[in-house]
């Protein structure tokens, strides 16, 4: 039936209320309203950041609209609801994405236009919001995309950092220097604060059990901070459907201490408030030191503590008995960094909410789900006891009682193995004790998943394989990862968009949401006209890269030669050193050319972009490496229109989107078994790039769709790595018994061909001795795999057809195809239709 309006008259409120703005005097009118009231200025001193700013508040407006009626729907129909749980989420700018995926870009263009301004200039004025690091962030950005364009019930929850990921500047000398990123300083108009959601959490303390029959105890004392949401609206493609990312700022409780102030003890008076801002003002403090590590704990509890809270919350107010929690909610772990969700979640429903302790841990179990990004050991988090002791008393109680629960089981199942029970252990032994907060999170969740075929493979054989033989194969399973096609086909290349578009004959509003319909294209590729346009888009693209580092460097890039790209966080297992030392061989043998023999040679141009963490000695050295070569290479006058090599500092979303359309190929050259997926191979090769790589990750998945004769591997396969790792410690040969080419290389730096080569000498000594990531094993098959690609690109034709056949086979990497499997095999979701 009909229901009762709320509050007040009915018509009054009715008549009242805005729609959404989505002519261009309507828009119009709500901009300069912005520009007049929201900003207090007007047509006489308004500049592009004014007035990016109006146009952004006004399609906040509209996205706000959108999300009201879906918030509402939801809390109508109470639908089962899906919780993402990441500490990244690298989303980029927002404006350009709002307008596509609220079909407004024209309208907007044409509305600014009118009052003065470039649509174009305005969305360069927007700042990253780079809340994160970057594959595993940058994938829960996509994966908020795909959950409102799926229309799924699906809210992020995460933390408002102060300052996200450091800025990068290269010094003369080529080292990496951090500045902070202000990124809030001229205000975010994509947040909403909520100051009527709001939550205490507690640290420190003592937790006394009660030992009245019940597993409760009171857990008190100690620092309570106030976590403070802020909503960020995510609105899905072409639907009413706008989601929300739901972000925590850390206050103080009391704020102020005025009595210390008024006594004159200023310090003390800002004290309290300074530890407890801390928390959320940087996204991974650096943990070399106790106090960092603190503060990251600090994080992780401060934010699962306060999402949960919330969801208990919105699920208590339909009215449901406890035991249903698991009927309404799931929760998806992104990586380890949420694991302390599972002992909250026991602490909340035994402590305070009198469930008896099977029971709790049986709606834990049902509402976890636990996704794993690397099995690489240094990456798998472990908290000190005596830190967990400290900051969270009751919880380590918890996760003893778990451990002990567990462990019993598992001594039932494999009576009397008592090796076994050490290593699945959630308490690593040693000085001090550490808590393995993947297994917790293995064994606290319904589900355990990998991020591609390989990758989930690997979990269940090495990290996680006791789990398996205890918990049944049925537990493990795959999610390969997925790339949103609005942000990274559409939004970056909108001339290829067009050109899809064009000869499908459908408008994108149909194909950005089913990318399996670009399929339909692959017999273009024997068509030579279209395989023009195609050349010609991706030429245009290169030079609009050119234009970009021309503004931005004041360096010159020769757009005839074949570009080539390799940018993600600077890592050794990502091998970044591979392709620079390739690069140098290359350098060597032009030099060792004669200018005739030179002539035939397929220029080149080599970009990288990333950033190393701030106490990651060995890769920053590489980058000194990096920028040093590209010093002396660019400016050698027998060579560089052969060969030309660019660092561009400062890596994010938006030079991602610059970058990506322009590559002609793209290197993801991970020693195998160590890049879990990957996704930014994803992305170029839906730009028709074509892709080199080692047989890792998503890669062998990527191959699997284009075809074979369309990559281009190389390297040691994942089951021989191991073998070859041992040998170079146990068995070690020479690099110039491995590879002379690569030796050659090693030498002139060291004799500082590219400056002082001693510099390099730690560098270049880790794949002298032991070569963890296999560089010297796989440098000849890496070259003759660079030289297979010379060789391809000397047919053009060929060439695009490949390009063509690279970027029509990724319908299966749109983050569409992998959030509707989460949604159907992991949390059960429904879609939830919002209506007009
Ligand atoms: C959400 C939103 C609120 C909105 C309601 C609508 O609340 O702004 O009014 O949905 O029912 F945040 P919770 O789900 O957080 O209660
Ligand atoms: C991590 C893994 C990648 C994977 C992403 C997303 O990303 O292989 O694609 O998570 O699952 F290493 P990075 O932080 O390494 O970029």
């Amino acid at each position: 039936g009909k229901e009762k309006w709320p509050r007040g008259d009915e018509k009054t409120w009715k008549e009242n209320m805005r729609a959404l703005e989505t002519d261009v005097p309507g828009i119009s009118r709500n901009i300069v309203n912005h520009v007049q009231t929201s900003l207090a200025r007007q047509a006489y001193n308004l500049d592009d950041l004014g007035a990016y700013q109006a146009a952004a508040l006004s399609v906040r407006d509209n996205l706000i609209l959108n999300w009201n009626d879906t918030q509402l729907q939801y809390t109508r129909k109470e639908p089962k609801r899906a919780y993402y749980l990441s500490l990244e989420f690298l989303m980029g700018r927002a404006l350009d994405n709002a307008l596509l995926n609220l079909d407004l870009k024209k309208q907007y263009s044409e509305s600014t236009d009118k009052l003065g301004f470039n649509m174009e200039d305005l969305l360069e004025q927007e700042r990253d919001a780079a809340l994160g690091n970057g594959g595993l962030g940058r994938l829960a950005a996509c994966y908020l995309d795909s959950s409102a364009s799926m229309e799924l019930p699906v809210w992020g929850y995460g933390l408002r950092y102060k300052y996200g990921i450091f800025q990068q500047l290269i010094s003369p000398e080529g080292q990496q220097l951090e500045a902070p990123d202000p990124w809030l300083e001229n205000q975010n108009p994509w947040e909403l604060p909520r100051l009527d959601v709001q939550y205490d959490v507690r640290f420190y303390g003592s937790a006394d059990r009660l030992n009245d029959g019940t597993p409760r105890a009171v857990w008190s004392g100690g620092q309570e901070v106030v976590a403070q949401a802020y909503d960020v609206m995510i609105p899905g493609c072409f639907t009413k459907s706008t989601n929300n990312l739901r972000l925590w700022e850390s206050k103080p409780k009391r704020g102020f201490d005025l009595n210390s102030f008024n006594a004159g003890d200023y310090e003390r008076a800002v004290e309290s408030s300074n530890s407890a801002s801390a928390i959320t003002s940087v996204l991974y403090p650096n943990d070399h030191t106790t106090f960092g590590k603190e503060l990251r704990l600090k994080q992780q509890y401060f934010w699962t503590a306060a999402s949960l809270a919330d969801m208990i919350r919105r699920f208590k107010n339909i009215g449901k008995p406890i035991t249903q929690f698991p009927e309404y909610v799931a929760i998806q772990l992104n990586d380890t960094h949420p694991t302390m969700a599972i002992p909250e979640l026991m602490r909340i429903l035994v402590d305070e909410e009198d469930v008896p302790w099977d029971t709790a841990w049986q709606i834990t179990t049902n509402t976890f789900f636990y996704t794993n990004h690397t099995v690489l050991p240094e990456a798998l988090e472990k908290w000190p006891v005596p830190l967990m002791q400290h900051l969270l008393p009751r919880h380590l109680q918890i996760i003893y009682d778990i451990n002990m629960y567990f462990l019993q089981a598992v001594e039932k199942k494999f009576p009397g193995d008592r090796e076994r029970l050490a290593r699945m252990s959630l308490i690593e032994e040693g000085f001090p004790q550490q808590i393995r907060m993947a297994f917790l999170a293995c064994i606290g969740s319904r589900k355990v998943n990998g991020v591609a075929e390989l990758h989930s493979e690997l979990v269940k054989t090495t990290i996680l394989k006791d789990f398996v033989e205890f918990e049944g194969a049925g537990k493990f399973s795959n999610v390969t990862n997925g790339i949103t096609p609005r942000r990274w086909l559409d939004q970056c290349n909108p001339e290829l968009s067009a050109l899809i578009s064009k000869s499908l004959n459908v408008p994108k509003q149909v194909w950005l949401k089913d990318l399996f319909m670009l399929k339909k294209l692959l017999p273009l590729a024997e068509d030579a006209a279209f395989r023009k346009e195609w050349a010609e888009i991706k030429q245009r693209n290169k030079e609009r890269l050119a234009h970009h580092v021309r503004t931005t460097l004041g360096l010159e890039i020769n757009t005839n030669a074949m570009f080539d790209v390799q940018i993600k966080r600077l890592h050794e297992y990502k091998r970044q050193s591979l392709n620079i030392l390739g690069v140098i061989h290359r350098y060597l043998t032009l030099k060792d050319m004669s200018a005739e023999e030179r002539k035939k040679v397929n220029p080149r141009v080599v970009f990288f972009a990333a950033k190393a963490a701030p106490g990651y000695w060995i890769a920053k050295l590489i980058i000194r490496l990096i920028v040093n070569v590209a010093r002396i290479l660019n400016a050698d006058p027998e060579t560089k229109d052969y060969l030309q090599l660019y660092f561009l500092p400062d890596y994010s979303v938006s030079l991602a989107e610059v970058l990506i359309p322009a590559s002609d190929i793209s290197q993801h050259i991970s020693t195998a078994g160590t890049e879990a997926s990957g996704t930014s191979n994803m992305k170029f090769c839906l730009n028709g790039g074509l892709l080199l790589g080692t047989v890792d990750g998503a890669n062998i998945e990527i191959g699997e769709e284009v075809g074979e004769s369309n990559v281009f591997f190389f390297g040691y396969l994942t089951p021989e790595v191991e073998q070859v790792r041992y040998n170079n410690i146990y068995h070690p040969r020479p690099v110039e018994e491995k590879s002379p080419a690569l030796a050659r290389v090693l030498s002139v730096v060291s004799q500082g061909m590219f400056g002082d080569g001693g510099i390099y000498e730690p560098f270049l000594n880790t794949i002298r001795q032991g070569d963890y990531y296999l560089i010297a094993d796989d440098f000849d098959s890496y070259i003759n795999a660079l030289k297979m690609v010379d060789d391809a690109y000397l047919d053009k034709e060929e060439w695009i057809k490949k390009s063509i056949r690279t970027a029509c086979t990724m319908g299966k990497f749109s983050s569409d195809r992998a959030i509707m499997e989460y949604a159907e095999s992991y949390w059960n979701l429904e879609p939830v239709k919002i209506p007009a």
